[in-house]
């Protein structure tokens, strides 16, 4: 597969920034810097990239608690993100949804979740809309694998087919939820074949290769977009940190970090594509990790200088004004 250079230096650029954002995530958090509970997506940008790099800004995703990077992915404002972490009155969300609720309606980012499989339901209302409304949106659940054995989550699949809305269900396999690994959690061994029993067809992806992941999202996303109903995309994956921040990780075995950061690195994988084809050089890959370790710089300075809500905030934005908006 042969992409234009534009969508190369643009997914790099997207997945790097989602790294850099949860590692220094991670550094804030651990100097007790960003308050409340964080799961970080390091190690799966590929899936988030690799999907969004085929959405429209009105195409709608649903994310998880682990949702940071579907949500750079789908073109939120990194500054923003940062601010909202911080629990900052300038963040996306005005401080009050933190690093779980993240959300950005104008970017079609309908909210970070932190209900497990609490994402397909409402991927299925959006997409419901889309068709509804004949307007061509397709709607994205991010989910991971703890998500399959949610009734939520078959109640959506099905649901999905019955209506045939362009909804695209995103399972990440990173083989654990919470600490639990997928082994003993998944009564199947073939989750695919499972999935596709809804009646709906799912593509396999490697989600430590954008390029496997951009291929696969390509079927689903235009099958659903062509009025076919609900397509699926299972990607292998790994993340890098524990389940969330301060995660001792015991049930990890031997050498298994060091092996995912080696061997299943996204941003290597893509370096390594690169040197081979030609058709990027290292020096314009290091300009765009420049640009992104500042990026991330202004956005922790600014987090950080950010006002924090007043008490007389707390009332407000709770609930939508549903007859104004
Ligand atoms: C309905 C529900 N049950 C349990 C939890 C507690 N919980 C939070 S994250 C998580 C594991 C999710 O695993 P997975 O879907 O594989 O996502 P991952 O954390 O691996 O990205 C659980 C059980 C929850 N938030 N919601
Ligand atoms: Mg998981």
């Amino acid at each position: 597969m042969k992409l234009h250079r534009d969508i190369l230096l643009r997914a790099y650029r997207q997945m790097k920034t989602i790294r850099e954002f949860e590692e220094r995530a991670y550094a804030e958090i651990m100097n007790g810097q960003i308050p409340g509970f964080t799961h970080l997506y390091t190690g799966q940008e590929a899936n988030a990239v690799g999907v969004c790099e085929h959405l429209e800004t009105a195409d709608t995703i649903i994310s998880t608690h682990r949702g940071h990077g579907h949500c750079i992915a789908k073109g939120a404002d990194v500054v923003g993100m940062m601010k909202e972490l911080y629990g900052s009155s300038e963040g996306l969300c005005k401080g009050k949804g933190g690093s779980m609720h993240v959300a950005d309606l104008e970017k079609g980012i309908l909210g970070a979740n932190g209900i497990v499989a609490g994402g397909p339901p409402i991927a299925v209302g959006a997409a419901l809309a889309a068709k509804i409304r004949k307007d061509g949106r397709v709607s994205v659940s991010f989910a991971g694998d703890g998500s399959v054995n949610q009734g939520t989550c078959f109640e959506a699949m099905n649901m999905a087919v019955v209506l045939k809305v362009p909804v695209v269900f995103v399972i990440e396999n990173n083989y654990y939820s919470e600490h639990t690994s997928i082994g003993y959690a998944v009564g199947c061994d073939n989750l695919k074949a499972r999935t596709e029993g809804f009646g709906f067809p799912v593509f396999v992806a490697d989600g430590a290769d954008f390029f496997s992941v951009y291929e696969a999202a390509g079927k689903a996303i235009a099958h659903a977009r062509a009025g076919n109903g609900p397509a699926g995309i299972f990607a292998e994956t790994g993340r890098f940190h524990g389940h969330f921040v301060g995660d001792p990780q015991h049930y990890r075995a031997k050498g298994e970090l060091e092996d995912l950061r080696e061997n299943s690195c996204c941003l290597k994988n893509f370096r390594a594509r690169m040197a081979e084809s030609g058709e990027l050089g290292a020096a314009e890959l290091d300009a765009i990790d420049a640009e992104v370790l500042a990026l991330v710089e202004r956005a922790v300075t600014e987090a950080k200088a950010a006002p924090r809500p007043t008490p007389a905030q707390v009332t407000q934005d709770v609930y939508i004004n549903y007859i104004s908006a």
